[in-house]
C-alpha cells in the first residue's frame, strides 16, 4: 500500500475528533500578552494531556473585552491588536501546537493593511498540530454601537471593528471539516447554515458574553440559556458538532457568563464548564452522529426548499 493510500484508508477509517473547550477566566487590563499566552499554553497542554486533538480558545483571548469602554485614543486603541499573528508574544502558543500535536482556534483582534488602508476585524485563526495556520474567520455580526447610549450597557464593537469579509469559510482539519464563529454569531441562525451549507461538521467558537445587560434586567435570569439555546438549536438543525469557548468572570469589573461547552448533533450538551474560570471540557466527538442525524429528519437536499427562502438574502428585516 503507497504511503497516498494508507492516508487514505485512516481517513475513511476516521470517526471520531476529540474535541477541547479551552475556557478562560478573566483576561485583566493589566494582564502582559507574555503572561496571557503563558496561561493559554498552559490550557492547551491540559487538552493535549486529556487526548484532545483540536482545542478552541475564546474571542479576544489576548486581552480583556475593551469594547466595554469609549476610548478615543488610537495608541491606546491599539495596544489591543495583533499585527502579525503569530507575533513575537503569540509565537510560544504556535510552538506549543507543533509540540503537542495538536490544532487550536484562537480569538484576537486583528489589524491589517488591506485596500490601501488600515482596517481592524475581529478575528479568530485555525491553526494545525503542526503550528501553521489554516484558516482564518473575522467575525460577521458585530454587535453595540460606535457610541455610548444611555440606559444600556457601554458595548462599542461597531466603533472598534469592521464587519468581517472572508465569508463563512470552512477549513479542512485532517479530514474533518472545521467552520469558526465569534460570540454575536452564535445568535444568527444565518451563521450556522452557512456554514453547514459550506460543508462544515464541527464548528469552533469563542465568546465574550456580559452576565447582565442594562437594557434589559428582566431578562438577566435567562442569559444562560440564551447563550446555549441558539447554539444547541445551531447544532440540531445543521447536523454539526459545536465547541464554544467564553471569557469568563468578573473581568474589570465586568461579570462575563462561563457556560462553555461542547453540542452535539442531537442539540444535547455533551460537556460543560463547572467554572468561570480557566478550565478545559473535552469530549470525544463522534463524527457518525452527522449522518445519523442527517437520516432522521435533515436530508437538505431532499427537503430544503432554497428557492422559497429568498428573502432570507435580500432582506434584513421582517417588511409589515
Ligand atoms: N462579544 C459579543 O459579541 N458579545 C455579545 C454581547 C452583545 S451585548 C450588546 C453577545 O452576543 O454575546
Amino acid at each position: 500500500m503507497t504511503s497516498q493510500q494508507v492516508h487514505q484508508r485512516k481517513n475513511s477509517m476516521t470517526r471520531y475528533l476529540t474535541l477541547a473547550v479551552c475556557q478562560t477566566g478573566p483576561v485583566q487590563r493589566t494582564a502582559s500578552r507574555v503572561e496571557t499566552v503563558g496561561r493559554l499554553v498552559h490550557l492547551l497542554e491540559r487538552a493535549a494531556a486529556a487526548g484532545a486533538e483540536l482545542a478552541v480558545f475564546p474571542e479576544m483571548a489576548l486581552t480583556t473585552f475593551f469594547p466595554r469602554w469609549d476610548l478615543d485614543d488610537d495608541s491606546e486603541i491599539e495596544a489591543f491588536y495583533e499585527q502579525a499573528m503569530p507575533g513575537p508574544t503569540t509565537r510560544p502558543l504556535f510552538d506549543a501546537a507543533r509540540r503537542l500535536s495538536i490544532g487550536f482556534a484562537l480569538g484576537y483582534s486583528e489589524i491589517s493593511f488591506e485596500e490601501g488602508r488600515k482596517r481592524r476585524f475581529n478575528t479568530m485563526d485555525l491553526v494545525g498540530p503542526d503550528g501553521g495556520l489554516v484558516g482564518r474567520y473575522r467575525k460577521m455580526h458585530i454587535p453595540g454601537g460606535e457610541t455610548p447610549r444611555n440606559g444600556t450597557t457601554t458595548h462599542l464593537e461597531r466603533r472598534y471593528f469592521e464587519p468581517g469579509n472572508l465569508g463563512f469559510p470552512v477549513f479542512p482539519f485532517g479530514s474533518v471539516r472545521v467552520g469558526l464563529a465569534l460570540c454575536n454569531d452564535r445568535r444568527w441562525p444565518e451563521t450556522y447554515r452557512m456554514l453547514c451549507l459550506n460543508g462544515a461538521q464541527v464548528v469552533l467558537l469563542g465568546y465574550n458574553t456580559p452576565a447582565a445587560l442594562k437594557e434589559a434586567p428582566s431578562l438577566d435570569h435567562l442569559r444562560m440559556f440564551h447563550n446555549h439555546l441558539p447554539m444547541q438549536a445551531g447544532a440540531y438543525q445543521n447536523t454539526i458538532w459545536i465547541a464554544a469557548a467564553a471569557k469568563a468572570g468578573v473581568e474589570d469589573g465586568q461579570a462575563m457568563l462561563g457556560g462553555s461547552c461542547i453540542i452535539a448533533p442531537t442539540g444535547e450538551i455533551a460537556a460543560l464548564a463547572i467554572s468561570v474560570d480557566d478550565e478545559v471540557v473535552v469530549h470525544r466527538a463522534d463524527l457518525d452522529l452527522i449522518t445519523t442525524c442527517q437520516r432522521v429528519n435533515f436530508d437538505f437536499a431532499q427537503y430544503r426548499r432554497p428557492a422559497e427562502y429568498r428573502l432570507i438574502a435580500e432582506q434584513a428585516g421582517p417588511v409589515f
